[in-house]
């Protein structure tokens, strides 16, 4: 493997200020002809060298002359004389062919493009990095029956009748761009319209492309868009640019969507949604993605990445901006407990792995690899500890400074920190270390209390990741509060420490009561804390805790407690039974009782031991699942009759009403009654939301029931030909915890719905399957097995689903000596595969080691 290091970036020998792209896009084979107006960049005498991927190369010109051009590999070297010149080259790609949806490639007959990381270099020849920046001219001539829509990035020229059934246009970008933010998309689509006025008073005409079928679904999708506009010139003071914003949504992505100038590209999933068809969390899921894309407009369009090592300096900054927009839509408190548990689950596990790196790391072998959860969820988490550090108003102070400072360019994650530092006068030296060092920073607590001091010590550790032996110590914003054990009020205020040295000593006086610690407030810093805490007390927190998240926080350490033993889980199940009386009386409302109430997944259970202990979890989690539903079967079914009927209202209240009533409904039917089951039946039938049918489904799904084998055949025949819904549909039975799971997913992979040159679909199927301890984690080592078959096979279409497939193998230390000797052969299988593409090996390997 060919190892890109950060070490050696240079900047670019030759610039691109201007690029001309003529496509014509008829037929299987597409014909690029690409301008490039090159510039050389200093003083050096170094050849123009080009990047390309699979082009086959019909001519190349300089200054209008052809010159004898042969690739080698993926490169093409130009020797050129002077120190500026025209480059012209003609090569001809197959989108129809293109399964690895990256550069050009086909979606239900429409084209679409997909440049990130490294894909332009599919479409032709250019020095495929983000630090050359470009002013980009496009012409699309197609067919106008089978491309009646012709999009691109900026602003659009006239439409050109070519007079043989064919058309034209050309758009023109005036914001010059790195090229991995090119886009097109030729097809037939249909436009939800809308505009938006900026701050300053241009009209801005807003478009979202979907199939015609779909167009309905896209309200909510502009609703967010047009929310998004207005939150980022108010809280960043940041305007759009363009006369038009479109978006469009395809049904073969890589990811959630991409942010190309002026043409966000979606992943149906993130763009449609309708009661019937999308949950809640699903709304919510389009509002953050939509918002996310558009606020890459300033956080990675305007002022873009230097080299990928760079990555998060737009990711992380992107997620900690779409985290602080829904914060601000509503439910604050649930968004950020929703956040921290999708860290945890996915970022926490990578950062303690083999596959653990930086937010910015120094090296990789394939960038798409990169596109993690640490660089981003991580990522979002360190922006947010600057942003608590520097306050909200010093925050912006630094934002505002770097948008003024960096408009227009190519820069790094020390741009960022050098703005905050200017505008906050605040020295960033040691904080600059989360950018370097990889794993989960561990704080421990211990408190001592003499007459009415408290005196609290908290000491960091970071234990050892990949390459990174020695861990410097960090900067970590803490923050915490004392709530009083006789009162159940804080006393006194809120406290924010910054943790710099191995151990740093608080106090807090004039206490008169005894006191519990409230820690970690707000998630202030991703790390793990180890605080000596009874159950009893822990039960108190979850009660009084006057901090949401730590709330919350106090019920899953509970949980964690009960379920790492065999202990009896009463006072588990009391301190659920206090939190549903604090939801009846109403001091607590619906969405947060329904988060409280959850306990934590197998796998979460799994990630606090030293080793996972599969059966064991799973039967300790039943177990206390049993006795919260049946102790209180009484109350559950109160709440679901309280809170199920809420319609389809998106309302805070509404969508706290439909969780916990569906929370409630999955309690009952643990429970076991037939009436229970009945009820479950009766709502999927009924059903006037998606977030409902899919909860009656899934708490069906793991009984042996008539009802469930009714529901899910009915789902299936009720939204055949609705890809994002019949994921779904794969998912549930995925996730199923019923002992003939296994069986079931090998069955599905035959199924004719299931296609695995779909990510949505290979996701919602193998990766969804890979996220159920107990059966991915078989004693036999089956589930391994399948998940590497799909895999290798997955590779040959697309590598970089399929190298996405690894990472659960990854985990193989956390399991016993059998099951770690099963994960590892799977790996090295993989590893061993004659032809195994870049991305899986890098994935497999670095999975290994
Ligand atoms: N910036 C976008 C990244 C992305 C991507 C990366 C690799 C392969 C395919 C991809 N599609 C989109 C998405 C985002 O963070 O907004
Ligand atoms: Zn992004």
């Amino acid at each position: 493997l060919d190892i890109v290091r950060l070490k050696d970036y240079r900047p670019p020998d030759w610039l691109v200020p201007n690029v001309a792209l003529d496509f014509d896009l008829d037929g299987p084979v597409t014909v690029v002809r690409a301008t490039l107006s090159v510039v050389r960049n200093g003083l050096h005498d170094r050849p123009l060298v080009l990047d390309g991927s699979r082009l086959e190369t019909s001519w190349v010109e300089i200054d209008g002359a052809r010159v004898n051009a042969t690739p080698q590999g993926d490169t093409l070297t130009l020797a050129i004389a002077g120190d500026r010149a025209t480059v012209t080259s003609e090569v001809r790609i197959q989108p129809a062919a293109n399964s690895r949806l990256m550069g050009l490639y086909a979606s239900e007959g429409r084209l679409v493009t997909q440049c990130e990381a490294e894909g332009f270099r599919a479409i032709t020849w250019f020095p495929d990095r983000p630090d050359v920046l470009s002013s980009y001219t496009v012409r699309l001539a197609a067919d106008k029956a089978r491309y009646p829509v012709l999009l691109s990035n900026g602003d659009p020229g006239v439409l050109e009748d070519l007079g043989d059934g064919r058309h034209a246009i050309t758009w023109t970008d005036p914001w010059p761009k790195p090229c991995y933010l090119f886009a097109l998309v030729a097809g037939d689509l249909v436009a939800r319209e809308d505009s938006f006025t900026t701050m300053s008073g241009r009209k801005v005409r807003l478009a979202i492309w979907t199939a015609e079928a779909d167009l309905p679904r896209s309200a909510h999708a502009m609703a967010a868009l047009k929310a998004s506009m207005a939150w980022d010139e108010q809280a960043y003071g940041r305007e759009y640019d363009l006369g038009e914003f479109n978006i469009v949504a395809v049904a073969d992505f890589n990811a959630g969507a991409m942010e190309n100038k002026g043409l966000n590209i979606f992943n149906s999933k993130y763009v449609l949604a309708d009661a019937e068809t999308a949950t809640d969390a699903d709304f919510d899921a389009v509002a953050a993605v939509v918002a996310h894309e558009y606020f890459h407009n300033w956080t990675g369009n305007r002022v873009t990445c230097r080299d990928w090592f760079q990555l998060s300096l737009k990711e992380g900054l992107t997620v900690f901006r779409d985290q602080q927009f829904s914060a601000d839509q509503g439910s604050a408190a649930v968004r950020r407990i929703d956040d921290v548990r999708g860290l945890r689950a996915v970022q926490f596990p990578e950062d303690a792995g083999p596959l653990a790196h930086p937010i910015r790391p120094d090296h990789y072998a394939e960038i798409a690899n990169f596109y993690t959860a640490t660089i981003y969820n991580k990522g979002a988490e360190v922006i947010r500890m600057l942003h608590t550090l520097l306050g909200a108003d010093g925050y912006r102070r630094g934002a505002d400074l770097y948008f003024d400072r960096h408009d227009g360019q190519a820069v790094t994650c020390e741009d960022w920190l050098a703005a905050m530092e200017s505008a906050s006068k605040r020295d960033l030296g040691q904080f600059r270390r989360w950018y370097e060092q990889a794993g989960t920073p561990r704080i421990e607590v211990h408190a001592a209390r003499a007459g009415r001091i408290l005196t609290v010590a908290l000491s960091q550790r970071l234990a050892a990741t990949p390459g990174q032996s020695v861990k410097p110590l960090m900067h970590i914003p803490f923050r915490l509060a004392v709530i009083g054990r006789t009162s159940g009020k804080r006393i006194g205020a809120e406290r924010l420490v910054e943790l710099t040295g191995p151990e740093t000593r608080i106090t807090f006086e004039g206490l008169d009561e005894p006191v519990l610690l409230s820690l970690n407030r707000g998630f202030s810093a991703p790390v793990v804390v180890d605080a000596q805490a009874s159950r009893a007390d822990l039960a108190f927190l979850a009660a009084a805790d006057d901090d949401p998240f730590a709330r919350w926080e106090a019920m899953q350490r509970l949980a964690l407690d009960v379920l790492a033993t065999d202990d009896d889980p009463a006072e588990l199940v009391a301190a659920v039974g206090a939190t549903l009386a604090a939801g009846e009386a109403g001091s607590l409302d619906a969405a947060f009782v329904a988060e409280a109430v959850l306990l934590p997944t197998e796998a979460f259970i799994g990630d606090q031991a030293k080793m996972v202990d599969v059966e064991a979890i799973h039967r300790r989690r039943e177990a206390a699942r049993t006795a919260i539903a049946t102790v209180f079967e009484d109350r559950w079914w109160a709440a679901y009759r309280r809170h199920s009927g809420s319609g389809t209202a998106l309302t805070p209240e509404a969508k706290g009403a439909r969780r916990l009533a569906n929370v409630a409904l999955a309690y009952l039917v643990t429970a076991g009654s037939a009436d229970a089951v009945a009820a479950a039946a009766t709502q999927y039938a009924d059903a006037v939301t998606m977030t409902d049918r899919l909860g009656a489904l899934t708490a069906l799904i793991n009984t042996s029931t008539p009802e469930r084998d009714t529901a899910l055949a009915d789902f299936h025949a009720r939204f055949a030909g609705n890809n994002d819904v019949i994921d779904k549909w794969f998912t549930a039975q995925a996730l199923a915890s019923r002992s003939d799971t296994l069986d079931r997913v090998e069955a599905l992979l035959g199924h004719p719905d299931f296609n695995p040159a779909n990510p949505n679909r290979l996701r919602a199927l193998v990766g969804a399957f890979a996220a159920n301890q107990r059966h991915f984690h078989a004693a036999s080592g089956a589930g391994y097995r399948l998940l590497a078959g799909q895999l290798l096979a997955v590779d040959k279409i697309n590598p970089q689903s399929a190298a996405r497939l690894a990472v659960p193998l990854g985990r193989w230390k956390r399991f016993d000596p059998a099951r770690q000797a099963l994960m590892r052969a799977e790996l090295e299988r993989i590893v061993g595969t004659a032809g195994v593409s870049k991305d899986v090996l890098e994935m497999a390997s670095r999975a290994l080691a």
